[in-house]
């Protein structure tokens, strides 16, 4: 006979955090927002693990989300974003090699010209790369000897025949500040500062170009002190994967630089999960972060923590903003209840054996609120996809309707994603290319700002709500939390009431 859990499944929305006490140390600024996001023994080295987060948040792996602008604005954050892999193999490489492309410190010139190139050559080239600034080198390339440099100050576009060669207009290797190939970055950052340069090249002994070392790069850094840099002070980025292709998918994506790798299926708690993991694990070790999922039992999590050796798990199904699947399959449960859940199994765990395996709470986020009620529950980061695909860096065009802007967003269970294999893990019925019924849908959703913008506010909310249950960082959080479930009047009572908002007169507001 079936099993019936006792309990209700409840959601993040029916939850409200108990503030502790606060002491004079429980400020803002003091506020680690830290997370394991690798799977970690007990003792081994800091409690963040191999691999962590500088902050709580990763995008979805979806064609709505997650592309190279995204992947470049959330690290910059201290964020991760899962670049889609409902995409040719070639495709998702190339991504992760654009994003790995964003170096802090020394740069490979993507920028390089031949003296004897013409101008309108060299403005082909830089609006190729969008970069400004290119190399001039004796054999156009960017290991060639080096010869000048030359940027858009110095030739007008529409007054300078563009038919003349760069060579008339660079500033030539004598009069260049360079650098040579050993000199620290610091050092690099002081000789721009005192020559007042834009960009030090830096070269081999015997005069070839190694790399550049850009101002701009020293003030996004400063700008930006949280983030998410591998070994390689390269901005990091992880991709979601499939379990049909991942023979060949993988090691395109190890070899483009790609940081952490993470399953993206509806249900992950199945052998072809489980298979794909061992066989990652077996080539890659350590190298690589493999997460899975989404699971919504404390027998999924254990499956892929302990039998898959995955390094962390995704909970949550059909709770997505675009996802049909607990109407169309009856699979599903409610975030909350499915959270809590795979938090004790995950504590049993590390109780049991030593090893941690950090939780992701995946979808269904519907505002800060409930960001924030996730990782008081337990989660060690969460998974957003609308949150992230209402922002600029979103890879969807802007649409206007009615009097506002507006991003198309979808599901990759939709139609439009075509994403059969997340749908199909036996690459069956679904798997011959033709959705028989779709777990996603397709909308929009309005435009609010930037990722630095919203997520600057959420994480603001987030150590400020830290703060009141007297915690500096995210496991103290979790432990402090007393969380008491609400009514539906109290709902309606912890909303504003009985004044008029000019928002909600003026029709503006959600
Ligand atoms: P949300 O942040 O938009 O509410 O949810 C994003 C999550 O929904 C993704 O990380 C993924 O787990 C899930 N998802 C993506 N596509 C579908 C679908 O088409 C879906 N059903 O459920």
């Amino acid at each position: 006979m079936a099993r019936i859990l006792p309990d209700v499944s409840r959601t993040f929305a029916e939850y409200l955090l108990l503030p502790g006490l606060t002491r004079q140390e429980h400020v803002p600024r003091n506020v680690s927002l830290a997370a394991p996001m690798a799977a970690f023994k007990r003792g081994d080295g800091t409690p963040a693990g191999r691999f962590h987060l500088n902050v709580p948040v990763v995008s979805a792996s979806m064609q709505a989300v997650s592309g190279v602008d995204m992947a470049t604005a959330l690290a910059r954050q201290g964020g991760l974003a899962f670049v889609f892999c409902s995409q040719s193999i070639e495709d998702q490489a190339a991504m992760i090699a654009r994003v790995k492309a964003h170096k802090a410190g020394f740069v490979r010139s993507d920028t390089t010209i031949h003296p004897s190139s013409t101008l309108r050559q060299l403005l082909a080239v830089q609006k190729r790369t969008g970069h400004s600034t290119a190399a001039v080198t004796e054999d156009g390339t960017n290991a060639g000897k080096f010869l000048g440099i030359i940027t858009d100050k110095d030739f007008w576009e529409y007054e300078d025949n563009l038919d003349t060669p760069v060579s008339d207009h660079m500033t030539p290797l004598e009069k260049v500040i360079h650098g040579r190939v050993g000199i620290s970055l610091a050092e690099a950052n002081r000789l721009l500062h005192r020559h007042k340069k834009e960009c030090l090249p830096v070269l081999e002994l015997d005069g070839r170009l190694n790399s550049l070392v850009f101002k701009k790069d020293y003030v996004d850094h400063m700008n930006n002190p949280h983030e998410l840099l591998d070994a390689d002070k390269r901005l990091a980025v992880g991709a979601g994967i499939n379990t049909h292709d991942y023979k060949e998918r993988v090691p395109a994506l190890v070899a483009a630089g790609v940081d952490a790798l993470a399953f993206d299926s509806s249900d992950g708690y199945s052998e072809f999960q489980h298979d794909a993991a061992l066989w990652i694990r077996e080539k890659y070790g350590d190298k690589v972060v493999v997460g899975g999922g989404n699971v919504v039992s404390a027998e999924g999590f254990r499956y892929l923590a302990e039998d898959a050796k995955l390094d962390f798990v995704k909970v949550g199904i059909g709770g997505g903003s675009i996802c049909i699947t607990r109407e169309q399959k009856g699979i599903g449960r409610g975030q909350a209840s499915a959270l809590m859940d795979v938090v004790k199994a995950r504590d049993e765990l590390y109780e049991r054996t030593g090893r941690y395996v950090p939780i992701c709470s995946d979808g269904g986020l519907a505002n800060d609120t409930q960001v924030i009620i996730a990782l008081a529950m337990g989660a060690d980061f969460v998974m957003m996809g609308r949150y992230f695909a209402m922002t600029a860096e979103s890879p969807t065009p802007k649409v206007s309707i009615g009097n506002r802007i507006y991003k198309p967003y979808w599901g990759e269970g939709s139609n439009r994603a075509r994403n059969w294999q997340r749908y199909s893990e036996d690459g069956g019925e679904a798997g011959n290319g033709k959705l028989k019924f779709e777990e996603g849908v397709d909308g929009y959703v309005p435009v609010v700002g930037t990722v630095p913008e919203v997520l600057g506010v959420t994480l603001a909310k987030l150590r400020a709500t830290m703060c009141n249950l007297g915690s500096l960082n995210l496991s103290e959080f979790s432990d402090n939390a007393t969380l008491t479930m609400v009514s539906e009047q109290s709902i309606v009572e912890g909303g504003t009431s009985n004044i008029i908002r000019p928002e909600t007169t003026f029709g503006d507001r959600e």
